[in-house]
């Protein structure tokens, strides 16, 4: 199963509670007192991690909790501290407070704008809600006037809330077009992913990123996500929720059925595609973008009304089945993936994420 959204309930562990204990030794029968601090609650740790994909460990396990932190004892002993909680989740997750109600369905208004916390690349760690500190113990409490004290404080509560955790895949570009164009096709043969390919619409439900080698040992990831049709911001087909998978991508790279071998007509397909992207977020179709025209093999294919229709774009004649065409792709993507105008994410050059 693959989760790429999800609400969950964090519970970091609380604090143990002080003692209130006095020392009693043979020959000394009033020591004082001694009784220990509570120990930390445990705190519920995010940490990104490669080898997550998705989301799913958490559909099983919505509620994480940390441990709470063991209580002070006698002999001036503290508690021990709780265990942390700490959660794998995939790189490229993105982490926002949710309000505080039980609902389950998650509206992208309710928590849209209190992201808090972006984990972009392998290792980076979150502390999404932290343990309360241990109270007090009576050791804490002797003065002149008071040298058997009782008073012991209590450990803090440990943070909780609500939290959607939403993935975001990270790629240098994505793979966007309407169903059956050829995106899986595509990236099996660019990349060594296996994405599934099937002669019927709606094959991929899910982002897979490829790994394309250039020349040199330089490297770039693909996404391929699920096709997308006419009225997808309207919920047609898989709707449109899944283009936040391209909204890390600096290069959009759109498959269009060159041959219309569907009955469909590829300036329109083109035309279409450009506006539901920009209907999710208009920032998408301001990037550098290419065309990948697909089963140019096909006797109807037909390359130049795309051409005449968007003079402006390098619109690149490709048969992903026969594997004809990927060498000029591969060399127009190296130089974009140069250029100034693409911004890689960080994950790429293996910089510092911005925290939000
Ligand atoms: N003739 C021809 N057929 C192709 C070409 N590329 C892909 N196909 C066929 O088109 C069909 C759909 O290919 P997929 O790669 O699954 O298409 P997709 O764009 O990933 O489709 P979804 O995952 O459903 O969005 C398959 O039957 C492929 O064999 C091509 O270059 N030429
Ligand atoms: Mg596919």
């Amino acid at each position: 199963m693959f989760v790429d959204q999800i609400k969950i309930f964090a519970q970091a562990g609380k604090g143990g509670r002080g003692c209130v204990s006095f020392r009693r030794e043979k020959f000394v029968p009033k020591g004082g007192p001694d009784g220990g601090d509570g120990g930390r609650g445990g705190d519920v740790i995010l940490r990104a991690d490669r080898h997550v994909d998705n989301l799913s460990n958490l559909f099983y396990e919505p509620i994480v909790k940390a441990k709470n932190g063991g209580h002070g004892m006698g002999k001036k002993m503290a508690g021990r501290a709780g265990a942390d909680k700490v959660v794998k989740v995939p790189v490229g997750t993105m982490v926002y407070r949710a309000n505080g109600t039980h609902e389950l369905d998650i509206t992208r208004e309710s928590y849209e704008s209190q992201p808090i916390a972006d984990l972009t690349h392998d290792g980076q760690e979150f502390v999404l809600c932290r343990g309360g500190a241990g109270g007090k113990g009576n050791v804490h409490f002797k003065s002149s006037r008071n040298r058997a004290p009782r008073q012991y404080t209590d450990g803090e509560e440990g943070e909780h809330g609500y939290f959607v955790l939403e993935l975001r895949t990270i790629a240098d570009a994505g793979l966007v077009g309407y169903p059956n164009a050829g995106k899986s096709t595509l990236l099996r043969k660019i990349s060594a992913a296996r994405p599934k390919v099937a002669a019927y619409p709606f094959t991929t439900l899910h982002p897979i990123v490829g790994v394309m080698e250039f020349p040199g040992y330089r490297r770039a990831t693909i996404a391929d996500i699920p096709g997308l049709i006419e009225g997808a911001h309207r919920g047609l087909g898989l709707g449109h929720e899944f283009l936040r998978h391209i909204t890390r991508c600096p290069i959009l790279i759109f498959v269009v059925d060159a041959a219309g071998s569907e009955g469909r007509n590829p300036v329109e397909d083109l035309q279409n595609l450009r506006r539901e992207i920009d209907l999710y977020d208009p920032t998408l179709s301001s990037r550098p973008w290419l065309v990948i025209a697909n089963k140019m093999d096909l006797p109807s294919a037909n390359l130049n009304v795309l051409r005449e229709r968007f003079p402006k774009v390098s619109i690149l004649p490709v048969s992903a089945a026969r594997g004809e065409g990927i060498d000029a792709l591969k060399e127009i993507l190296a130089e974009m993936l140069m250029s100034d105008q693409v911004i890689l994410s960080p994950a790429i050059k293996g910089g510092q994420a911005p925290n939000l």
